[in-house]
């Protein structure tokens, strides 16, 4: 499936299975093509939708990216086909579906779990964090992602991922990641991102005053804090440095190299 990238695809060499996700732009469902028996996730965006939200461009773009990349935590595109109202992109298929929905059913994750989970990207969507068979986290990032029918419909333009530098609409650079990854790191610990509040201005209250606590709980080691701490920082230059993220005593016991956790 995967080598035979110049292979015209068609509606017909895939067998739809249930869906698995709907979305602004269109559906997910999981697919399996007819002759490999490869199973994948065909998502289904209609051109109507491409032209009156004028993303076409936008969406070629990605496409093109997507297709290009390929790491072990980045969720592949593998091809894609139209017909006459559709585009359909063949999506590698993540086994285990939302990180969130399972964080959701375990309120927590265990250290280890925590920090393997260590991707890093410009702009982490909680909701594009899927995971494969043995529990490997993928980056299913495209601006016109699909939306979870899960409880997190407040997600909907949350701040709480967002680095102060970000929510003040200033210059930034990679080191929105290394906040970015603080806030996941205390959610997946925590069951709750740090700044939560009921409304979006007192978000943006506690993420510029970094109105962090640590509730007691004897799931979350005294390293963990510090990483947490040391990535959570308002000056986004004394912020920890991926080099060092992964120097960290807390990684280094914790992280498995191969993604995979316990
Ligand atoms: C799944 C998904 C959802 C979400 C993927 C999704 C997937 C996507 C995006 C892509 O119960 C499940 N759900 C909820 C309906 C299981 C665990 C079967 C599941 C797997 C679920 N995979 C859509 C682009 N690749 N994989």
């Amino acid at each position: 499936m995967g080598e035979n990238r110049k292979r015209e695809w068609s509606l017909s060499d895939f067998e739809i299975g249930k869906p698995l996700g709907k979305g602004k732009f269109g559906r997910v469902y999981v697919a399996r093509e007819v002759k490999s028996k490869f199973v994948v996730a065909l998502k289904v965006i209609f051109k109507e939708q491409l032209e009156k939200y004028r993303i076409h461009h936008q969406v070629r773009r990605e496409m093109e990216i997507q297709m290009s990349l390929q790491h072990p935590n980045v969720l592949r595109l593998y091809g894609w086909f139209h017909d006459s109202e559709r585009v359909f992109l063949i999506l590698e298929y993540a086994h285990n579906g939302e990180l969130y929905k399972e964080l959701s059913k375990k309120g927590h994750f265990s250290e280890n779990q925590a920090a393997t989970k260590h991707v890093i990207h410009r702009d982490i969507k909680p909701e594009n964090l899927l995971l494969d068979h043995q529990g490997r986290l993928k980056i299913a990032d495209f601006g016109w992602s699909v939306q979870s029918r899960s409880k997190r419909h407040t997600m909907c333009g949350t701040l709480d991922y967002l680095a102060p530098e970000m929510v003040e609409n200033k210059a930034h650079d990679y080191a929105v990641d290394n906040w970015t990854l603080g806030i996941l790191c205390y959610e997946f610990l925590y069951g709750a991102p740090p700044f939560e509040a009921e409304t979006q201005s007192d978000t943006f209250k506690r993420i510029m005053k970094v109105d962090l606590s640590f509730p007691s709980t004897p799931f979350v080691s005294s390293e963990a804090k510090h990483l947490i701490s040391r990535l959570l920082v308002k000056d986004s230059s004394q912020r920890l440095s991926l080099q060092r993220i992964m120097e960290h005593p807390w990684i280094i016991k914790n992280a498995n190299p191969m993604g995979v956790c316990n």
